[in-house]
C-alpha cells in the first residue's frame, strides 16, 4: 500500500484547511458535495481516518471505522432522496490506483444519483 500522502486534498479537507460543502458528519466519517459534480446529486463519502484507497480503508480500518462509514451511506441515500424507497436509486463507486484512475488518494466513495447514470458495466 503507498504511504499516505497527508498534504492530499481531502486530508486538508478533514483538517479544515479548505472550505467544503458537508452533507453529513459523523465520528467517523464526512460527506460533501463533489467539487465538480457529475450528477444532480454527487456526494463523496470519506472515512476521516488516513486511508489510501478502498482496499486499504477495508484491510485496515477498525470494525467502528467500517461501521460508522457504511451506515452513513445508507443514512445519505435516504437523505439525498435517492433510496430505493424513494423510487429513484443511486450509483456508489470508488476508484483506486492509477488503473483505477484515482485522483485524490485518500478513500472516497463517490454516490451519484438525481438522473439516470447509464450502465458502465455492460
Ligand atoms: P477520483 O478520481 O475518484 O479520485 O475523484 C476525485 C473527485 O474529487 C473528483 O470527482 C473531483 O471532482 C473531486 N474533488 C473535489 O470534490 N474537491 C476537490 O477539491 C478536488 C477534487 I482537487
Amino acid at each position: 500500500m503507498p504511504t499516505y500522502d497527508e498534504s492530499n486534498i481531502f486530508a486538508r479537507i478533514l483538517r479544515g484547511e479548505i472550505p467544503n460543502q458537508t452533507v453529513l458528519e459523523t465520528e467517523h466519517t464526512l460527506a460533501f458535495r463533489d467539487i465538480r459534480p457529475q450528477a444532480p446529486v454527487h456526494v463523496l463519502v470519506i472515512p476521516k481516518g488516513a486511508y489510501v484507497s478502498y482496499d486499504d480503508f477495508a484491510a485496515n480500518a477498525s470494525d467502528a471505522e467500517i461501521l460508522d462509514f457504511n451506515r452513513a451511506v445508507a443514512r445519505l441515500t435516504r437523505e439525498l432522496g435517492v433510496d430505493l424507497d424513494s423510487g429513484q436509486g443511486f450509483r456508489a463507486i470508488t476508484n483506486a490506483g492509477a488503473h483505477g484512475v484515482q485522483e485524490v488518494p485518500h478513500f472516497h466513495l463517490h454516490i451519484l444519483g438525481g438522473r439516470n447514470i447509464g450502465r458502465m458495466i455492460q
